[in-house]
């Protein structure tokens, strides 16, 4: 593996792209296991309907993903993957569809793109695999680097953090100045600080107060706070351990919002229509602001 350079971050390109409206990342999981949705679109006809419906409900982006990161999830081989995401992922694409492919595996990847991803949305920004970056690089795709520490199986023993924004911003920069050295684009970076990833309620809520802060590393932010765990305590009704995690989208939504108007890149969620109204709220208010 080539040696860390950390650029010095006057001197690290950035994005020039304006960030433009927030888009809104539908999830297809077609795993048997997603700590959400697991089980639900296992079928291709089923994988595909629900990727048209996301598009139809407002989803400018369907991310497909083959392997479940909930905590402590057991890593999915290869062919396994494959198995899961490639056909959908072509039947999609050939419908028109814009997609992002949910991979920490090159070999994946890489088949993703060649039947019709543009996107590949790796949550260990290209840590866990070193052909990762180098793929990404040569196929000029664009790419979503997450915050990531370890695998699911062991992430919760990483939550440990001085001062979670500021170690979070570091560690993001570092994986920028690896893919730059790989040779990707800067134009074709999104950022994200991996909300639920070795982090704990209380860190997932400082990231997401921190958004302008992640914004200053000069990059597209994207939140992927859907219907994780540390929404529970918004919930008003249910009880915490009666909660289901479908529970939580109308909390989610109220992420996307605030995500929206905090200047995010992209929101990705389960429940698409409510959150692309969020989004559509916070562009408004926007332009009003604007046009003052
Ligand atoms: N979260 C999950 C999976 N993939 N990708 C990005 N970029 N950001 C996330 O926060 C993220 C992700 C886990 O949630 P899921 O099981 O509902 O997909």
């Amino acid at each position: 593996m080539t040696a860390l350079r950390v650029v010095e971050p006057t001197r690290r390109p950035k994005a020039t792209a304006a960030v433009g409206r927030c888009r809104v990342l539908g999830i297809l999981n077609v795993t048997p296991d997603s700590f959400s949705d697991g089980g639900r679109y296992g079928g291709l006809d089923a994988a595909v309907a629900r990727g048209v419906a996301l598009v139809r409900q407002g989803a400018d982006i369907v991310d497909v993903g083959g392997e479940s990161t909930r905590p402590g999830a057991i890593r999915v081989d290869e062919a396994e993957e494959l198995r899961r995401v490639i056909p959908v992922i072509a039947a999609l694409a050939g419908a028109g569809v814009t997609v992002s492919v949910d991979t920490m595996r090159a070999s994946v990847a890489q088949k993703a793109l060649e039947v019709g991803a543009v996107m590949v949305n790796d949550v260990s920004g290209g840590l866990a695999d070193p052909a990762m970056l180098p793929l990404i690089a040569d196929s000029r795709a664009r790419c979503i680097l997450m915050h990531w520490r370890a695998h699911s199986a062991v992430m919760d023993a990483n939550a440990c953090y001085h001062s979670v924004v500021g170690e979070v911003c570091v560690e993001l920069a570092k994986r920028v100045d690896s893919a730059l050295s790989a040779g990707v684009r800067a134009d074709n970076i999104v950022l994200d600080p991996g909300l639920g990833f070795a982090t704990a309620a209380e860190h997932n809520w400082s990231l997401l107060a921190a958004l302008p802060t992640l914004r200053e590393l000069g990059f597209p932010i994207l939140i992927g706070a859907s219907r994780k765990r540390f929404l529970a305590e918004c919930v008003d009704y249910g009880g915490l351990d009666a909660q289901s995690p479908l529970d939580r989208d109308d909390v989610s939504s109220a992420v996307a919002a605030l995500a929206a108007s905090a200047g995010a890149w992209g929101v990705r969620v389960h429940a698409v229509a409510p959150a692309a109204a969020a989004v559509r709220v916070a562009s408004r208010v926007e332009a009003a602001e604007v046009a003052g």
